[in-house]
């Protein structure tokens, strides 16, 4: 009999669920030392909450989540709750003794981030693990990627392209915790290109040295409150909507320097017409290139040399079904392919194998990885800021 791991959550809507089924569904397909139960889930909304546990398997629920610091029955807990509610939980639970997985990106500041990397490495000398869920590097076309560098099959890199472009920004979407900076700590910026920085630093193996340049924009400065805040009667008895200011980037792109003397450029955006869940990365290597799609997460294009030279030279497109690919063999027959929550499944899996002495797949994201991105994070905003080159030594 496998041992009980025993997770707390907060948080009860997107990545709420994410992270459930994750829980959930992990020991279903993994051959695991412990067994994730499924114990309390912890978030704002009493009415809600009864029937998010009914739904997903949690045994008990709590709108408080300071409780889950000291039961004693919690092995882990795991935090989905908007970027400013990440320190203060995480660094409860890592003083209290649990190991704690935390949403992207790690925190809304640097100032916060850099105290909860502090806390982890304090707890790591109790043995007590963080993670981090950046959970795009658990896309097995990504962790493919991963080991195709590792082995060396493009070279020096030499130019990294990064994107992460959506729609949903629009002058009609809700003002959310998303568009204040004081919840959210920036824009699209934080939100996507937290995952495409841990990506580029995870694939290629490199640190980002410097911002060469960084530039934003703000194209939609007022919306609609949300829910019933949004609404009141105007004098025709009309309903008008109220509105509030948004005071974060839609869109920010940024240039940056590699530990390894390549260039890598990031964009991430909100307001890409057209763009739904646009991810994507390619890598250029002196002999290879690889390419990766979200869109179409079940391949990864490879670019190396052919036997014959040119004339058989082109791009090739890998279907990461095979059960040698990475997770696949706990999965179906090959040539079924994942989605979106295996990734996240792979990740509470990898997480579980880790707290039992496992190593994981690919290397598992914890805070001081956390922490380096929102350093890139924080030096491109500093960047767009002054409107010049910004050097990550000076960004602590
Ligand atoms: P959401 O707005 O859908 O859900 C936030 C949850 O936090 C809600 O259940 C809300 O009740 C709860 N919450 C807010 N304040 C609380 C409080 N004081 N006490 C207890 N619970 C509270 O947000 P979403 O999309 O789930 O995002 C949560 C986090 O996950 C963010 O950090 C976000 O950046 C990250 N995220 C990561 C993704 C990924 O791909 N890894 C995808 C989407 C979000
Ligand atoms: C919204 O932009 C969002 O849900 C992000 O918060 C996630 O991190 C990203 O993976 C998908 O889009």
């Amino acid at each position: 009999m496998a041992q009980p791991l025993r997770v707390a959550l907060i948080g009860q809507q997107f990545m709420g669920r994410a992270h459930s089924n994750a829980w959930g569904q992990a020991a279903r397909f993994f051959e695991l030392r412990r067994a994730p139960v499924l114990e309390t889930v912890a978030a704002r909304d009493p009415r809600a909450l009864a029937a998010f546990a009914r739904r997903w398997g949690w045994a008990r629920w709590t709108t408080d989540w300071r409780t889950l610091a000291a039961d004693e029955r919690l092995d882990l807990v795991d935090i989905a709750t908007p970027n400013h509610l990440h320190a203060a939980p995480a660094i409860a639970m890592l003083r209290a003794g649990k190991h704690v997985a935390c949403e992207k990106p790690l925190a809304a500041t640097l100032a916060e981030a850099r105290t909860m990397r502090d806390a982890a490495a304090r707890a790591a000398r109790r043995g007590v693990r963080s993670f981090v869920w950046f959970n795009y590097r658990r896309c097995p076309a990504v962790a493919l990627a991963w080991q195709l560098v590792q082995q060396r099959r493009l070279g020096t890199i030499r130019q990294v392209r990064a994107r992460y472009l959506q729609s949903w920004g629009g002058p009609t979407t809700p003002l959310t915790w998303r568009f204040q900076k004081a919840l959210a700590g920036s824009g699209a910026h934080g939100d996507l290109n937290a995952h495409l920085v841990d990506l580029v630093r995870f694939l290629t193996g490199q640190e980002i040295e410097e911002i060469h340049g960084a530039a934003a924009r703000t194209f939609v400065t007022e919306r609609p409150l949300p829910g019933r805040r949004g609404l009141r009667g105007a004098s025709s008895g009309r309903a008008r909507a109220r509105r509030g200011r948004s005071d974060v980037d839609d869109c920010l792109l940024f240039v940056a320097g590699l530990s390894g003397g390549g260039l890598a450029s990031f964009e991430a955006s909100r307001v890409a017409t057209g763009h739904h869940n646009d991810h994507g990365l390619e890598l250029n290597g002196e002999r290879g290139s690889l390419r990766f799609d979200f869109e179409d997460m079940n391949a990864l294009w490879l670019h190396e040399p052919a036997p014959d030279g040119r004339r058989s030279e082109g791009w090739r497109r890998i279907l990461v079904t095979a059960a040698e690919h990475p997770w696949l063999g706990r999965w179906w027959p090959e040539g079924h392919v994942l989605g979106y929550e295996h990734t996240f499944v792979n990740m509470a899996a990898d997480i579980v194998g880790a707290l039992s002495g496992r190593k994981p797949v690919v290397p598992l994201p914890d805070f001081a990885a956390g922490y380096e991105t929102q350093r890139v994070l924080e030096a491109a905003l500093r960047s767009v800021k002054a409107r010049r080159a910004v050097k990550l030594g000076t960004v602590r």
